[in-house]
């Protein structure tokens, strides 16, 4: 040990000497080095074993694995060994969907069935650097009509599954669908302030599980040493690991076990903002449920160069074959370096051969655990460090392992059934990651990724289902809002519980109706029906769970127009410039039935 070391030692627990000794046999000296003589900064030491504790702690097999895996990837890196090596890509199959057809509705009403097997995880670590929203992503307005935020959007759709799937279960026993939701330091305090401020938005607080993602040692150089924090020389400084520490936190909180003692079957993990998930939930657990799948990724028709995984079939020389996501940074390189010349690039329907993976993954729960129990959880992970020059030995700043939640099929074994379900992209994935200035970069005909973009995509779904529903909703306007091109459909919102499936939806819908690209329209009530309505304005209709309301003939006002708004005008909330428009409530027919009965709503 170094002397720094030596003189420190009577500071130290027999359980932190146990861990300095093993910092020093994994080469980590210099991390003592400029330890000040006992007396100086000792409480400075004592939060330095803290931290480590907490490291040797979060990760599968302690620090000594992290800084071994560490090397490993490092060597390989150097070397600029291919990930791929010896594995020839190729287009895997999958089941595909289109909405309405007669198999989607098929394996809708499956997944409502199943849907009280299920649980859901939510990964929300993220920070969002991409999107520059200074607060956390769940919390953001998924669409600004009704400003519902993300996360109460995803916890009414699991309390609507949870009660349709009770609804039709034949034993009469109401289930209660748990709820994980992954954190980390840069979110947790905000998630559980949200949550608890709006009282769990309706759900009960013992099916809510806060797990926190601790971040991971970072490393200077290629034999792994571990990296000083530049605040604190008494301390290793550390960054996110990744969404792929999902597995092992529920590993390792037991609640795997407790789930399957509960009679849970599924496992749902999604992520922090699509507004548009839970409209593919119900129909892609029904795939899962009738064709067995132990792991279905969702995908959608991917643009080449999109910033999206692709879902690709690996064939290695040795025989062996998996399905699996290829993030988007190395598809094209592996795709020329094995035969496709053109690498990354659209085919002759205009989109990638490659489905686009939305991380929107559903395991069956046995063989999940199964695996889990032997390899703790732990996925296989990846370094990406920026080497100053091509001599590759030193790096511009420090880097870490990081690891993806999408790779959990790597370590299983050839048997498993690791598919994939390809949904309609209008319906199933626009998710919030790029700020206006970014969004509107984005070359023409990809998507933005935007808040702009998110919005329109949930305006022009609900349109889009309607339209299948019978109604005659206007075609879209196009127009423009901090510098991104946008279709704009009516403003239709309901509450996952009025339209869960679509054949909800298409029994709530009768007669004639229309309703005219100006229109807003909100439906927040299972027991809405909507008969020959002619729409040209806004109306929103409330009502409580034991009323019935019948709403038809005309109605005709003002309505709510979108004003344009600059990202750049600070005196605008951020949730709103991040959009580029504002609702202005110019007038509106509005509705509300509290009270049990029958209602009729004639204009
Ligand atoms: N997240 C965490 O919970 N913890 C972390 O440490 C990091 C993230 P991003 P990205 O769907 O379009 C993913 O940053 O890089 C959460 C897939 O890898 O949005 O765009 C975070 O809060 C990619 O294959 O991910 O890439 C968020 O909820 C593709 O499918 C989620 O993880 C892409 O998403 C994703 O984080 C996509």
């Amino acid at each position: 040990a170094p002397p720094s070391l030596q003189k420190n030692l009577q500071l130290l627990s027999p359980d932190q000497v146990e861990l300095a000794k093993m910092l020093v046999d994994m080469g980590q000296t210099h991390l003592f080095d400029h330890w000040a003589d006992p007396g100086t900064d000792d409480e400075e030491k004592k939060a330095f074993f803290s931290q480590v504790t907490k490291l040797d702690h979060s990760y599968p097999g302690g620090l000594v694995s992290y800084i071994k895996n560490a090397r490993e990837l490092l060597a390989n890196s150097k070397a600029g060994k291919n990930p791929f090596d010896g594995f020839t890509p190729s287009v895997p199959s999958g089941e595909v969907l289109k909405f309405g057809e007669d198999n989607f509705l098929n394996f809708e009403v499956e997944g409502v069935k199943e849907a009280r097997r299920a649980a859901f995880v939510l990964v929300a670590g993220g920070l969002g650097e991409r999107l520059g929203y200074n607060g956390i992503k769940v919390a953001l307005p998924a669409e600004t009509t009704t400003w519902t935020c993300f996360l109460l959007q995803y916890i009414e759709s699991i309390l609507a599954l949870q009660e349709a799937s009770n609804r039709i279960a034949r034993d009469g026993c109401q289930r209660e669908i748990p709820f994980a939701i992954m954190t980390s330091d840069d979110t947790h305090t905000r998630i559980l302030q949200l949550l608890e401020s709006k009282n769990y938005f309706g759900m009960k607080q013992s099916q809510v599980t806060l797990l926190k993602q601790e971040k991971v040692a970072c490393l200077d150089d290629n034999d792994a040493r571990l990296a000083q924090d530049p605040q604190n020389k008494y301390r290793i400084q550390t960054k996110p690991h990744g969404h792929g520490d999902v597995h092992s936190l529920l590993y390792s909180s037991g609640i795997l076990d407790i789930w399957h003692a509960g009679g849970i079957k599924w496992v749902l993990f999604f992520q922090d903002t699509n507004g548009l998930l839970f409209k593919a939930i119900p129909a892609s657990l029904g795939v899962s449920s009738i064709r067995q799948f132990h792991v279905n990724s969702l995908a959608v028709p991917r643009r080449a160069k999109e910033a999206m995984g692709g879902i690709t079939r690996l064939t290695h020389a040795d025989g062996r074959s998996m399905v699996i996501n290829v993030e988007y940074n190395q598809l094209d390189p592996l795709l020329r370096s094995s035969g496709y010349p053109d690498g990354d690039a659209n085919c002759e329907t205009g989109y990638s051969p490659f489905p686009g993976n939305i991380n929107q993954l559903i395991l069956e729960l046995d063989p999940y655990i199964e695996e889990l129990r032997k390899t703790g959880g732990a996925i296989k992970e990846f370094i990406n460090p920026k080497y100053k020059d091509a001599s590759r030995t030193s790096f511009k700043s420090s880097t870490r392992l990081e690891c993806m939640m999408q790779d959990y099929p790597k370590t299983l074994p050839p048997t498993a059934r690791v598919r994939f379900t390809v949904m309609d992209k209008w319906l199933a994935y626009a998710p919030v990651k790029n700020n206006p200035e970014d969004a509107a970069k984005v070359p023409k005909g990809n998507p933005y990724h935007s808040a702009t973009s998110g919005e329109m995509a949930i305006y022009r779904a609900n349109s889009l289902i309607l339209r299948e529903a019978g109604v005659k909703v206007d075609d879209p306007v196009i127009q423009v809002f901090n510098g991104q091109e946008v279709e704009v459909w009516p403003r239709i919102v309901w509450k996952p519980k009025w339209g869960l499936i679509f054949s909800h939806v298409k029994k709530k819908v009768s007669g004639s109706c229309s309703i005219t690209q100006k229109s807003s329209m909100v439906i927040d009530g299972n027991g809405i029906f909507i008969h020959s309505l002619s729409l040209d304005g806004t109306l929103l209709v409330k009502s409580s769970d034991e009323a019935e309301v019948k709403v038809e003939g005309k109605v005709q006002n003002k309505g709510w127009a979108m004003e344009k708004v600059d990202y750049k005008d600070t005196s605008v909330p951020e949730e709103i410039r991040i959009r580029g428009f504002r609702i202005n409530k110019l007038e509106q027919l509005e509705a509300t039935h509290n009270e049990s009965g029958k209602f009729s709503l004639k204009p």
